[in-house]
């Protein structure tokens, strides 16, 4: 039996892949803000609907120099979730900044926005919340502390391209945002992400920031790092433009059998996105209660006997690494405990066929 992963990446057609190359092998222009990079960086304000957009080579550096850009200070405290991929509290952690953890909603499964006020301290200085799982955060009542407390809001977007709350793109919330377009994403290129922001005065800062702080071949402003996307993974992105609605149509449609086939079942639980908000189809998320009759360990290796291969994102959850073990200081953060053994992500990806979907849904009703 083929083996199914948890997802495939969206490809353009090979013929125009080699089009878009051959284009890039005549102007030789290959990175440094090229005109493939210019104008997938356009195109991209349109479709999230932002103010501005910064191309960047993969999702964590851009959400490093997101960080980097509002100038918090060195040392601070950073309230943000553990039920996230390992890049969000590193970011922070590379800035000089100590990520303190918050517990988590249990239905969306973002920071749980009712906790982050008796976490703030007088060092406190940012709060970085995430969409997981494309599941929008409470952005109205983040803003609201954020404004009482005088804080930077940071929004890690990777699993949340093209989602709009209450028809406002998920961008334009917060000083930032950062979206990933890592292969493994709903829209990718290859590697690469971009960041969005409202606030035309940090325009000439995240350039800076992404381009080693060069602003003329001899001026040098400030410490930057090398960020910039080069002009293949722009020249995918830009073909990938073209795909990603269909590719979330076939999605939608794989949600429906699974939510149809699986909301039935006892013990397992679909966390269901807000009304007010739209799917970016990024992850297709259950829950494993205890009344389920194997655990989310057991149904894993189950599957992987069978060649599916699920993942356990967020398992284990970012207060569990070696790394910021000392951070929690004997809080307990009771709702990630529970769901980050308990989470598991099924195959979700446009290329799904019936019967790999069957397969999938007969294990999980236990046929
Ligand atoms: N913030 C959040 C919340 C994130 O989830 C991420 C990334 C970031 C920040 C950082 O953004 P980037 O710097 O990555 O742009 C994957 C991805 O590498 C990572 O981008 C992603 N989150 C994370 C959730 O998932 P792994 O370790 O699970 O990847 P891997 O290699 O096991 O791939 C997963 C599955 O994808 C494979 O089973 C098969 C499929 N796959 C993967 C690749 C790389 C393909 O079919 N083709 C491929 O080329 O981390």
């Amino acid at each position: 039996m083929q083996k199914i992963l948890v997802t495939q990446p969206m490809l353009p057609e090979l013929e125009d892949v080699y089009s878009q190359i051959e284009e890039i092998w005549t102007t030789k222009w290959l990175t440094n803000m090229g005109s493939k990079h210019n104008e997938l960086e356009i195109k991209l304000k349109d479709v999230l609907k932002v103010n501005n957009v910064s191309l960047f080579n993969n999702g964590t550096i851009a959400l490093m120099v997101a960080i980097k850009a509002l100038d918090l200070p060195h040392g601070s405290e950073v309230i943000t979730t553990p039920f996230t991929f390992a890049a969000t509290p590193h970011c922070i952690s590379w800035n000089g900044l100590k990520p303190v953890f918050c517990d988590i909603e249990p239905d969306t499964m973002t920071i749980d926005a009712e906790k982050i006020e008796e976490l703030i301290t007088p060092n406190t200085s940012a709060i970085v919340a995430v969409h997981v799982y494309g599941f929008p955060c409470n952005v109205k009542k983040i803003n609201n502390i954020a404004k009482k407390y005088n804080l930077k809001v940071i929004y890690d977007a990777a699993h949340a391209f093209s989602t709009e709350i209450d028809g406002r793109g998920i961008g334009t919330f917060g000083d930032i945002t950062m979206f990933s377009f890592h292969a493994t994403k709903l829209y990718n290129t290859i590697e690469g992400g971009c960041l969005t922001y409202n606030d035309d005065n940090l325009v000439r800062k995240i350039y800076n920031l992404r381009n080693f702080g060069i602003r003329s071949e001899e001026l040098v402003e400030e410490v930057g790092i090398n960020g910039k996307m080069n002009e293949i993974q722009a020249a995918i992105g830009l073909l990938n433009l073209n795909l990603y609605k269909k590719e979330q149509e076939k999605r939608a449609k794989i949600k429906e059998f699974y939510d149809d086939n699986l909301s039935k079942i006892k013990g397992i639980r679909i966390p269901k996105m807000p009304n007010n908000a739209t799917n970016s189809y990024q992850y297709y998320p259950i829950i494993i209660e205890n009344e389920y009759p194997l655990s989310r360990d057991e149904l894993y290796l189950k599957f992987k006997q069978r060649n599916i291969y699920t993942r356990k994102y967020f398992y284990p959850a970012c207060h569990d690494y070696e790394c910021y073990k000392d951070n929690l200081q004997n809080r307990v953060l009771s709702i990630v405990d529970d769901i980050k053994h308990k989470v598991l992500c099924l195959p979700f990806y446009g290329n799904l066929s019936t019967s790999d979907l069957n397969n999938v849904c007969d294990i999980l009703k236990m046929d």
